[in-house]
């Protein structure tokens, strides 16, 4: 069924537009892998909603080689494109309170995590601050990044290195008939979509902006 709260065709959850309302166009990436991974993203979600962060749509969910060189286990990833007024720092601590409430624990760079909240775009807002990088420095060269990216938004474009589906097609990966994306040796990893595991977008607030 489609409608408000349908399903996309292809796994995702849309409120049934792709503007972004008011404000800057927000996209971030969420990922775990410790714990109930699934339960972690969809906390996160909880939590990131509201306060002046609209979500408007959530890509399916797609299962990943971790990337970075840590031997740990695979994440589920997903994106979500939001509409925000607020200031790119302000976003940044919704997504540290998002990562804390899901017991986010730092021991390791690019180590395992129960969340984690990456702010990949802020409208065209371009940052070289170490403490919020605008774009995010590595999107670019990130399938777990740019295949659900795409997915919710075939015209994606990451200010500074150009269309989505360019920069997807630049790595060394191939779909099959799966939808599953197979990147090869020195890739950014396997994205296979999985979707029989389905995040929900939150119910806005009463009064909140919606179409
Ligand atoms: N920071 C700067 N810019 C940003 C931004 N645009 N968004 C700062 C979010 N944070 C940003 O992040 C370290 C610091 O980055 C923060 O204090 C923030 O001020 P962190 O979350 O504490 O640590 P981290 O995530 O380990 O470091 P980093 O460099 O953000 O790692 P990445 O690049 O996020 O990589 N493999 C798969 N398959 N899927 C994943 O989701 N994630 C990572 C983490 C590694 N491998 C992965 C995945
Ligand atoms: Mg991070």
């Amino acid at each position: 069924m489609t409608g408000p709260r349908g399903g996309n065709d292809r796994g995702g959850n849309y409120r049934g537009r792709n503007d972004r309302g008011g404000g800057e166009a927000i996209v971030l990436s969420l990922g775990s892998n410790l714990g109930d991974r699934l339960a972690n993203l969809q906390l996160g979600m909880d939590v990131l909603a509201g306060g002046g962060l609209d979500l408007q749509a959530v890509s399916s969910v797609y299962e990943t080689d971790p990337v970075g060189g840590v031997d740990q286990g695979d994440y589920l990833n997903a994106v979500l494109l939001a509409g925000s007024s607020l200031p790119p720092r302000d976003i940044l601590a919704k997504c540290a309170t998002a990562e804390t409430a899901a017991g986010r624990v730092r021991t390791q760079r690019w180590g395992p995590r129960t969340l984690d909240v990456d702010i990949i775009i802020c409208g065209a807002v371009v940052s070289a601050d170490l403490a919020l990088t605008l774009p995010h420095p590595r999107a670019h060269e990130r399938a777990f990044v740019l295949v659900p990216w795409l997915e919710l938004d075939a015209h994606a474009e990451l200010p500074g290195k150009g269309p989505v589906a360019s920069l997807l097609r630049a790595l060394p990966a191939t779909s099959d008939s799966t939808g599953s994306y197979l990147t090869g040796p020195n890739s950014s990893g396997t994205v296979r979509r999985r979707p029989e595991l389905r995040l929900t977008l939150p119910v806005p607030e009463a009064g909140a902006p919606c179409s």
